[in-house]
């Protein structure tokens, strides 16, 4: 085992007065914090299968080697962070990259590893191999039947691989769009791409949501076909109680007010869940909250109050995934910190008081308002999170362990340096 037990516990016996004092000093200045603690722990979000190797750009990939180059290996990796965090316990796959040969296995080293299958996501923005039809003008919204069909039945067998694996849902994606003006019926492809995703629902088990993700552009530079929210719960209404619209937070036009996005789909009831990331500038796939911390905190303000409102379990109610890609970074290492920075996140809005902010909106009391959104925002709860993690048999400091423990390097001297994990 790359990470024993033994090797967590001696590194939190490292840091463990440093850490009590930390948290000591915040217990006696915030109040709730046995709550805070408790659902962080409960709190796990899931990483995809396709952001544990080096993604690259268009322009060129660097790996750093020691990838995963089987589904074995993924979630041996994911694992890996499980054991470090205790908050990575799901993984959320992509067909065909990730066709479990052998599902029974499969789901036995999961559960191994204490993981469990968070949404399943179906690949029509590529041709596959043998694959007869060409997906190059689309999938679903083709204006060729036969290519829709084709489509369908891909996405009926994902569902069928995550129900051998004991998933639960069903995310599309779809790259459908043109790239000039003229190119594309705008009517045609949204009834074509209805009907297909219709076809789908039917296929759906009862207990199974389906996710939309829209994207703004790229790889259509002109139009997408489920480009913005808007579109994604027309579609999402139109199929029916299962299916939701998801949010990818890179999949927006510059400075959309995210937050307020998530707020109306929550209380309409059509939230599936998220793909976490940052981004600067497009679909930059870059560490959550390394560009905008304070957005992904007040995405999780409207979350803990809406979700609040109607009853709903933070942990379990929606999908908590992440979306990354990564150029330059150790792809574990990025992992570790979008997960905190999730964690950091959430616990900031679970700091919120909710109720003075209500008296501050009720009494239009602008300045109030911000300051405490900004209070929870600027305490540094980073001690909450590493207890968590303490109580959970996590390590205080993964990140530090990953490092120490060389994991990198080991999985190079296990996997080899030239390696290249499937995905983007
Ligand atoms: C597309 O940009 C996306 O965000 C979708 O979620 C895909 O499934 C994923 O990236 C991986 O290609
Ligand atoms: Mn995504
Ligand atoms: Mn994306």
């Amino acid at each position: 085992m790359i990470i024993s037990q033994s090797q967590i516990d001696a590194h939190n016996e490292k840091g463990l007065a440093a850490h009590r004092k930390r948290l000591e000093f915040l217990t006696s200045e915030i109040e709730g914090v046995e709550d805070i603690i408790n659902k962080l722990i409960d709190f796990q979000i899931a990483i995809p299968s396709w952001a544990l190797g080096s993604g690259g750009t268009r322009f060129g990939r660097f790996s750093g080697g020691g990838e995963p180059s089987c589904l074995e290996e993924k979630l041996e990796d994911i694992g890996l962070l499980h054991r470090l965090n205790r908050s990575s316990g799901a993984i959320s796959l992509h067909i065909p990259w990730d066709i479990p040969r052998d599902p029974q296995a499969i789901k036995n080293l999961a559960a191994d590893l204490g993981l469990r299958f968070d949404a399943m996501n179906s690949n029509t923005f590529q041709d596959q191999e043998g694959q007869a039809l060409s997906y190059k003008f689309g999938s679903m919204q083709h204006v060729d039947k036969a290519v829709r069909r084709q489509a369908i039945e891909h996405n009926i067998e994902v569902i069928n691989y995550g129900i051998e694996l004991g998933s639960k849902s069903l995310t599309v994606w779809l790259a459908d769009g043109s790239c000039f003006p003229g190119q594309l019926n705008f009517r045609r492809a949204f009834n074509n791409t209805l009907e297909c995703l219709q076809e789908v629902y039917k296929a759906l088990p009862d207990d199974w949501k389906m996710f939309v993700e829209y994207k703004a552009y790229e790889p259509n530079f002109y139009s997408t076909t489920v480009g913005d929210w808007g579109q994604s719960f027309l579609y999402a209404s139109k199929l029916g109680d299962k299916a939701y619209t998801l949010v990818d937070l890179g999949h927006h036009l510059p400075n959309a007010n995210i937050e307020q996005i998530v707020a109306l789909l929550l209380s309409e009831g059509k939230l599936g869940g998220f793909h976490f990331n940052d981004s600067k500038y497009g679909d930059d796939d870059l560490t959550v909250g390394s560009i905008k911390p304070y957005q992904l905190f007040l995405i999780f303000n409207e979350l803990v109050e809406g979700m609040d409102a109607r009853g709903m379990n933070h942990a379990t109610d929606l999908g908590w995934m992440i979306d990354a890609s990564h150029n330059v970074k150790d792809p574990l290492e990025d992992l570790l910190q979008s997960v905190e920075a999730i964690k950091l996140a959430y616990a900031q809005a679970l700091l919120v008081d909710t109720k003075a902010l209500n008296e501050a909106q009720m009494s239009n009391d602008v300045a109030a308002a911000q300051e405490i959104l900004q209070h929870a925002f600027r305490t540094d709860l980073r001690p909450l999170v590493a207890e968590a993690r303490l109580r959970a048999g996590g390590a205080l400091q993964p990140l530090q362990l990953f490092r120490d423990a060389k994991v990198r390097q080991q999985l190079i001297g296990k996997r080899g340096e030239k390696t290249v994990a499937t995905g983007l």
